[in-house]
């Protein structure tokens, strides 16, 4: 695949970014986190969305060493902040399916090591069908990941097809809401109820939960009187560079 290549050099010249959006408590609108995304800036061409080589790099396996850059990436920008000063706050990174089944917990606590943080600053994002490609694989990664520390979330959730039972015996600290879901609330009563039925299995389940999607302030509103803490989406904040995420760390409650 000629995708393929282009893929591969451009990790070599260094032509992949993170950008962060940020995570908002809707207490008090404080910046409580950050979801790092990729993107490719094609020289003469402007960003690229990793919705258009992602799928790519998952199939051709260029999505391993992607990944471990990504994750790497996040360690030493948060390092950075943190080495300027700026209050603490967890960065969240996208493990593809395909990259939790190529690596261990070691493997993900390595990268972190490398740059002397606290696990409890990294969190990795996991869609539900990454986890039931492979339940045990998964499973005994996310175990691990739990002993050491590391922060995990269950992406996407609701779209994918875990199971209950799976989700009691899985070792996560957070679910994060579809974005489908947010975007017929308060006027969808499917959604609604979806909504605030997964916020409520959350806090039984002792887990934190996150919307994502969140553009309107009715949704925040609907959010919020349904006893949600964090969103994210275009209305507290889009995906930045990093120079905007440090003015968004220094000078933000
Ligand atoms: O940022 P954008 O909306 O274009 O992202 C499109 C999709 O790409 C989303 O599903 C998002 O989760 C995924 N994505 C963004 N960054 C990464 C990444 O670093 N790794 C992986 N595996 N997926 C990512
Ligand atoms: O699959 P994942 O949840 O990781 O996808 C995250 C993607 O969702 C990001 O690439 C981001 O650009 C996109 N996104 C974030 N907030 C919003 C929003 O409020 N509305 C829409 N339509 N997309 C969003
Ligand atoms: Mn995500
Ligand atoms: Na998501």
């Amino acid at each position: 695949l000629a995708l393929d290549g282009e893929l591969r050099s451009a990790l070599v010249n260094r032509q992949f970014r993170l950008h962060y959006q940020p995570k908002v408590s809707l207490i008090d609108y404080s910046l409580e986190g950050f979801e790092a995304l990729l993107r490719w800036d094609v020289p003469g061409q402007g960003m690229v969305s990793p919705g258009e080589f992602i799928p790519v790099a998952e199939d051709t396996g260029f999505i391993v060493p992607l990944g471990d850059w990504v994750l790497d990436e996040a360690c030493r920008q948060q390092r950075a902040w943190l080495d300027q000063g700026m209050r603490p706050v967890p960065v969240a990174v996208n493990i593809s399916p395909r990259h939790l089944r190529h690596r261990t917990a070691e493997d993900f606590r390595r990268i972190v090591d490398r740059h002397g943080l606290p696990p409890e600053l990294i969190e990795l994002e996991i869609t539900e069908g990454a986890v039931m490609q492979d339940i045990d694989h998964a499973m005994s990664v996310l175990a691990a990941l739990k002993a050491m520390g590391i922060r995990v979330a269950v992406d996407d959730f609701g779209t994918g097809h875990s199971s209950l039972s799976y989700l009691k015996k899985l070792p996560i600290t957070t679910l994060k809401i579809d974005r489908s879901f947010i975007n017929g609330v308060p006027q969808e009563r499917e959604d609604a109820s979806i909504v605030s039925t997964i916020i409520a299995m959350a806090d039984m389940l002792g887990l934190d939960v996150v919307a994502e999607g969140v553009e309107k302030t009715e949704q925040a509103n609907f959010l919020r009187h349904h006893n949600c803490t964090q969103v994210q989406g275009w209305l507290t904040g889009r995906p930045v560079p990093a120079d905007a995420a440090l003015d968004l760390l220094s000078k933000r409650l």
